[in-house]
């Protein structure tokens, strides 16, 4: 399994709250469950903190690992069939994962696709 590097040494390009839900694992379909995340993207990752757990002081506690998705090779499209929320894009990772992240503020939303889609398409494919 491989772990995301240290975070000292990796820049934040964009982070903030947003509305998540995971709907596969590994290809397998999970049942969807919105809740809001604290996302951080970095490294060619994204991490999704618990909205009560404050990022800077989660990452001090020795064993916390937040979940995250590996951006390398991943797809990133707009949606409008796996929701019936508005501003509804997907992620789906090489290793079968699919995300759903979510906001009603169209800037918000459309901002986070941009600076994701740039992220994924800066990164070698593997
Ligand atoms: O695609 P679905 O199954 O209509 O998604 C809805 C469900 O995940 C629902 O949870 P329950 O399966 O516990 O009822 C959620 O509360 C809804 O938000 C999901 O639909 P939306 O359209 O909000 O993604």
């Amino acid at each position: 399994v491989k772990e995301p590097v240290s975070k000292i040494t990796e820049v934040v390009e964009k982070e903030g709250y947003i509305q998540k839900a995971k709907i596969a694992d590994g290809g397998k379909k999970l049942r969807k469950n919105w809740s809001t995340s604290w996302i951080v993207l970095a490294g060619g990752k994204i991490e999704f903190y618990k909205e009560s757990k404050h990022p800077a002081l989660a990452n001090l506690k020795p064993g916390y690992k937040p979940e995250w998705v590996d951006l390398h090779g991943a797809h990133i499209e707009w949606t409008t069939e796996k929701s019936s929320r508005k501003n509804v894009f997907q992620i789906t990772t090489v290793s079968g994962n699919e995300f759903l992240l979510q906001s009603d503020i169209d800037f918000l939303i459309a901002d986070w696709f941009n600076v994701i889609k740039n992220a994924i398409d800066r990164l070698p494919k593997e």
